[in-house]
C-alpha cells in the first residue's frame, strides 16, 4: 500500500526537510538545477521548467531552441529583404556599417519581442505541458504565431518609419 502511494507522489514535488549544512539545499540532486535562485525551493517557473522537464522524459530543449534561432535567422533576413529601401538610408543599394548597425538595433527590438511571443504561444498550446510544441501542436499554432509575428514587425516598422532617425551627419 505505501508503496503505491510512493509512486503516485511525483517525484520532483518531494522537498525533504532534514538539517542541513549552510548552503547545503534541501533539494534532491535531479533539482537543483532548477531552482536558480537558489533558494532551496521550486518555485513559479522554476516548478514549472522542472515539471515539463519531467514530462519530457529526459529529452532537452535545446534541439527546439536550435530551429527557433535557425527561423529567427531566415525571419531577418526576409525581414532585411523587404526593408532593404527604408535601411538603405543613403540609397548607394547597400548597407554600410552605420545602416547595418541601425537594421540590428531595429531587428533586436523585433525579435525580443517575438522571443516573448515564442514563450505565450507554447505556454497555450503545450497540450502535453512538456514545454515545447509537437508538430501536431506547432501545426494547431501557425496561424497566431505567425499573425501575431506579422503584425509585431508592422507596428515597430510603423514606428521608425514615423519616426526616422536623423542622418548621422546631424540635421538641423
Ligand atoms: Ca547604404
Ligand atoms: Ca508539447
Amino acid at each position: 500500500m505505501s508503496q503505491s502511494i510512493h509512486v503516485i507522489i511525483p517525484c520532483f514535488l518531494l522537498v525533504v526537510t532534514v538539517p542541513l549544512q549552510a548552503g547545503e539545499s534541501p533539494l534532491a540532486k535531479p533539482l537543483q538545477a532548477f531552482d536558480l535562485n537558489k533558494d532551496g525551493k521550486l518555485t513559479g517557473d522554476e516548478l514549472v521548467q522542472a515539471r515539463q522537464a519531467h514530462h519530457r522524459g529526459g529529452q532537452s530543449l535545446a534541439p527546439d531552441l536550435r530551429r527557433y534561432q535557425d527561423f529567427l535567422s531566415r525571419r531577418k533576413a526576409e525581414w532585411l529583404q523587404k526593408h532593404q529601401e527604408f535601411l538603405d538610408g543613403n540609397g548607394d543599394g547597400k548597407l554600410d556599417g552605420t545602416e547595418t548597425q541601425r537594421a540590428d538595433a531595429i531587428w533586436a527590438e523585433i525579435a525580443a519581442r517575438h522571443d516573448i511571443v515564442r514563450l505565450e504561444i507554447i505556454r497555450k498550446y503545450d497540450l502535453n505541458d512538456d514545454g515545447r510544441l509537437t508538430d501536431a501542436e506547432r501545426t494547431a499554432s501557425q496561424a497566431e504565431a505567425n499573425q501575431r509575428r506579422i503584425a509585431i514587425e508592422h507596428q515597430v516598422m510603423g514606428q521608425y518609419r514615423s519616426h526616422p532617425v536623423r542622418s548621422a551627419a546631424g540635421a538641423p
